[in-house]
C-alpha cells in the first residue's frame, strides 16, 4: 500500500508552502504595518521571474518602519497569513535551502519597483543535520535577525527575505519572497553597489543544476557575498 502514503506526501508539501510577514525593529513588533503582502503562499514559478524582485503579486504597505542604522531588524515567515503559532513549522515538510535577506536603498520604500540589492544576510548550509536555513528558521519559529550595516546612507530601503527551497531537485528551486519598507536613520555614508532581481541568478549557476539530493551536492552561496557594512 504505497500509494496513500505518497499521496498524503504530496498534500503535506503543497500545505507547507509559506509567506514572509511579519517585520520587527529591535523587539518591537511592527506586525505587518510594513510589508508588502504577497498574494498567497505559492512559491515564485522561477528563479528568473520578475516576481523575484518583492515575491508576487506585493500590496504595497502603508507604512515605512524607521529603523537605526547598526540595530536589529528581524523578518517572520509562517505558512498560512496571520498563523503565528510556533507548533507550526514556520516553512514545513522539506522545505531545505538558504534564508537570505537583501537591502536596497531607494527614493521612496513605499512606490519603489526597481532597485540595486546588497546582501545583509544569510542561512547557507553548512553540510550537517538541520544546518539548511529553512530548518535554522523552522527552530526560531520563523523568524531571521539580522543587522542594519551601522555605516550604510540614511534614507529609504526595501528589506528583500528570501527562502529558496531546493528539495524539489535540479531545475525546480521554489523560491519565497517578500519586501519591506524601512527608512534607515543615523546612518554613516556607505551606499553599497548592488545586484537586480531577476538577475542576480542565473538557471546556470552551481547551486541549481545539481540536485541536493545528489551525494556530490555542494553548497554555493547564490547571489553576492554578504555586506556587513
Ligand atoms: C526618514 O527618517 C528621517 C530622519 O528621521 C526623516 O526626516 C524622514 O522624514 C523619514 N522618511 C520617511 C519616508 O519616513
Ligand atoms: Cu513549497
Amino acid at each position: 500500500m504505497k500509494t496513500p502514503l505518497v499521496l498524503l506526501a504530496a498534500v503535506a508539501s503543497v500545505s507547507a508552502h509559506a509567506t514572509w510577514q511579519e517585520l520587527w525593529v529591535g523587539s518591537t513588533d511592527k506586525i505587518t504595518e510594513c510589508t508588502r503582502t504577497v498574494k498567497d503562499n505559492t512559491p515564485i514559478s522561477s528563479i528568473t521571474s520578475g516576481d523575484m524582485f518583492c515575491g508576487r503579486s506585493p500590496a504595497a504597505a502603508s507604512g515605512v518602519c524607521d529603523v537605526a542604522a547598526g540595530s536589529s531588524l528581524t523578518v517572520e515567515m509562517h505558512q498560512q497569513p496571520g498563523d503565528r503559532n510556533c507548533k507550526t513549522q514556520a516553512i514545513g515538510g522539506q522545505h531545505y535551502g538558504p534564508v537570505l535577506v537583501y537591502m536596497a536603498k531607494v527614493a521612496d520604500a513605499k512606490t519603489a519597483s526597481s532597485a540595486s540589492w546588497f546582501k545583509v544576510a544569510e542561512d547557507g548550509y553548512t553540510g550537517t543535520t538541520a544546518s539548511w536555513g529553512t530548518e535554522i528558521l523552522n527552530a526560531n519559529c520563523g523568524k531571521k535577525s539580522f543587522v542594519v550595516p551601522k555605516s550604510l546612507a540614511s534614507g529609504n530601503y526595501l528589506v528583500r527575505a528570501e527562502a529558496l527551497a531546493l528539495h524539489a531537485g535540479a531545475g525546480n528551486q521554489q523560491p519565497y519572497v517578500s519586501c519591506f519598507q524601512i527608512n534607515v536613520t543615523g546612518g554613516g555614508s556607505a551606499t553599497p553597489s548592488g545586484v537586480s532581481f531577476p538577475g542576480a541568478y542565473k538557471t546556470s549557476d552551481s547551486l541549481f543544476t545539481k540536485s541536493l539530493w545528489d551525494s556530490s551536492f555542494k553548497y554555493v552561496s547564490p547571489g553576492p557575498a554578504v555586506w556587513s557594512g
